[in-house]
């Protein structure tokens, strides 16, 4: 059963991997999108297609997400012009750097603090409180396995993504008594851009991650996030981790034959 035709669906970070996926697969089901990302280009290339395509609504906006005045801004534009979602996929979020604690870059920290935590809670804050009012929603963040085991060198990131765990456990536990609800999918090894930006562009270095392997893909991931988007209202998926088959555990994944 589709439970999401006409449903409107805002997406984080919607310019490519995950977030592309996700409105890709919502626009399938035939859900309005708002799209949001800092490559705004990509989003109205993307936004266009899937109109033309299935024939939904498409809003698409440039966004930081680490800037609280924009994402205050850009919500309250969408309650005037009566454009609130009813899903927001938190989707935004980066891995910078794989060094040791001591030896990594506070820049890279604090980009992936402010992206995967504030950016995050900035978005919830301003928009649960409508769900709220109407008793009606479903927030879902795109959280890790990087935040159920910690692994060597992924410190700050581990520590955005169990921030992203708790705070998702703790939305849970605040909404409580509300048929607001919010749901965690949280991926393993995926191949998107992620591994690039991690490492800060070096391509080379971000194939090797992949290769010998099979790991998810994003419409992996869009699919698991149609799932617990469309289960019926009186069900709440508080976690759902995915792990490719060749991956068991963040520090067990089978290469080669
Ligand atoms: C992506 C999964 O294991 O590369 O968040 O950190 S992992």
């Amino acid at each position: 059963m589709n439970r999401l035709i006409g449903k409107r669906v805002l997406i984080t970070g919607a310019s490519a991997g995950i977030g592309e996926a996700c409105a890709r697969a919502f626009a399938a089901q035939g859900a309005h999108l708002l799209l949001s990302a800092r490559r705004v280009e990509r989003v109205q290339e993307l936004g266009a297609d899937l109109a033309d395509h299935y024939g939904v609504e498409v809003h698409t906006a440039a966004l930081d997400v680490t800037d609280s005045g924009a994402v205050t801004a850009y919500v309250d534009g969408l309650r005037t012009e009566d454009l609130l979602p009813d899903i927001l996929v938190n989707n935004a979020g980066k891995a910078k750097g794989l060094d040791k604690f001591h030896e990594g870059s506070l820049e890279d920290f604090e980009d992936m603090i402010d992206t995967n935590v504030k950016g995050l809670l900035y978005m919830s804050r301003a928009i649960l409180p409508h769900m709220v009012s109407k008793d009606a929603g479903h927030v879902i963040h795109i959280g890790s396995i990087a935040g159920r085991w910690v692994y060597p060198k992924g410190a700050v990131y581990n520590a955005t993504k169990f921030a992203v765990w708790a705070l998702n456990e703790g939305m849970n536990i605040d909404l409580a008594g509300t048929s607001v609800r919010v749901s965690s999918v949280d991926p393993g090894l995926t191949e998107t851009e992620f591994s690039e930006v991690r490492f800060h562009g070096d391509s080379e270095r971000a194939e090797k991650v992949y290769s010998d392997t099979k790991p998810l893909l994003a419409e992996d991931i869009a699919d698991a996030v149609i799932y617990v988007a469309n289960t019926p209202e009186h069900v709440d998926i508080i976690n759902l981790v995915i792990m490719p088959t060749v991956q068991r555990h963040a520090m067990v994944l089978h290469r080669g034959e």
